[in-house]
């Protein structure tokens, strides 16, 4: 299985995608720290709104194969940066989560993940379990 590391603004779905994927029991908590959990490396979204930790996750994403940037479908704002995605010398790749609530717009935050970068993007609910099974299949 490969690691992934997972990036992404304060309350944008991080933990909720491990929780999903894991066969592990993992009990959500507001990471404050890098978090190792198995196969995932949780971050806190503090280190996303504050460049002064660019530098962190660029040193974490060392030991992951996939790093994972989580948009929020019903933010119409993005953290991220243009070309974000080119900090690191890894698999990049987009997670637009919460798709499916009613203020979800996934054409927007696809257009932020683009314009930071990432090529390849993943859509998530995560209460039916849509896109699940891809990302499993990814990870594979
Ligand atoms: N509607 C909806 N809510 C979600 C989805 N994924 C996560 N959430 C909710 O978003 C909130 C924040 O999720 P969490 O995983 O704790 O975010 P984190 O801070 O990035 O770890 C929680 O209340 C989740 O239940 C989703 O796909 N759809
Ligand atoms: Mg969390």
């Amino acid at each position: 299985m490969k690691k992934m590391m997972l990036v992404g603004e304060t309350r944008s779905g991080k933990s909720s995608i491990i929780q999903a994927l894991s066969d592990e029991l993992f009990t959500p908590r507001r990471a404050m720290a890098i978090q190792y959990c198995g196969q995932f490396i949780n971050t806190p979204g503090e280190f996303l709104e504050n460049s002064r930790f660019y530098h962190a996750l660029i040193t974490s994403s060392a030991d992951c194969h996939v790093l994972a940037m989580i948009q929020d479908a019903t933010r119409n704002y993005s953290l991220f940066p243009p070309l974000f995605a080119s900090m690191f010398n890894r698999k990049v790749i987009g997670i637009v989560t919460k798709s499916e609530a009613p203020s979800a717009n996934t054409a927007r935050a696809e257009l932020f993940l683009k314009s930071a970068g990432v090529k390849e993007i993943f859509h998530l609910d995560i209460s039916a379990k849509e896109g699940i099974d891809s990302l499993k299949r990814m990870l594979k």
